[in-house]
């Protein structure tokens, strides 16, 4: 059988990064704001210095240097700045060696999801309303791949709608997080059944540490 809810394409970060350049920043970035001094030749070079900008003493960045750089580069554009959560949200996501922080290959990664992300939404928001309503959202899901019944889709719409509305940093919050645990739940469901036996002490640290 098909895996059940499994999502395809959409947030396979591995593979879709398009590089360090500044193309990266392209699509909503404020007019007037450049993360990349021009002196610098190399891109990987400016990536570099702006990761040890933001990252300080310790050289990792953290949930909250991470949302004060995620405000002041305007990537949400127009979008309200991203909560410390959806912050600590996405660490998480990258966090290969569980150190909470993000190192600078983790911190490149971000910034390449966080594009994707961004053209994800607006694409998704089909009318243009600056959020995804439920149609769109459910309609999104089922383009990323993941199959979820309607009343799994009216339990997350409720968990992070604001009236009915999925702004950009709860729709990164989400996908994120859905994501995460459906890849948690896939490395456990070796037949690829939608069915899984975990102890509870897997289930806490798959669960609570997203
Ligand atoms: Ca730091
Ligand atoms: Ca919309």
């Amino acid at each position: 059988m098909a895996y059940p809810g499994y999502g395809g394409g959409f947030g396979n970060f591995s593979g879709q990064i398009p590089g360090t350049g500044p193309n990266m920043f392209a699509g909503g970035y404020q007019p007037g704001y450049t993360p990349y001094p021009g002196s610098y030749s190399a891109a990987d070079d400016s990536m570099w210095s702006y990761f040890t900008a933001v990252a300080g003493q310790d050289g990792e960045v953290d949930a909250e240097e991470l949302q004060r750089c995620l405000t002041q580069s305007g990537i949400s554009g127009t979008y309200s700045p991203f909560s410390l959560e959806t912050c600590r949200i996405m660490i998480a996501m990258l966090d290969r060696d569980y150190t909470g922080k993000m190192g600078f290959k983790e911190f490149k990664d971000l910034w390449a999801a966080l594009s994707a992300w961004k053209q994800n939404f607006m694409t998704i928001d089909q009318d243009r309303s600056g959020s995804v309503e439920h149609h769109e959202l459910s309609q999104a899901f089922a383009t990323m791949g993941y199959r979820l019944n309607p009343q799994t889709v009216n339990a997350i719409v409720k968990r992070y709608s604001k009236n009915g509305r999925i702004f950009f940093d709860d729709y990164v919050a989400c996908c994120v997080k859905l994501r995460a645990l459906t890849d948690f739940f896939r490395r456990r469901d070796h037949l690829q059944q939608g069915c899984v036996n975990f102890t509870y002490d897997d289930f806490l640290q798959g669960t609570m540490t997203i």
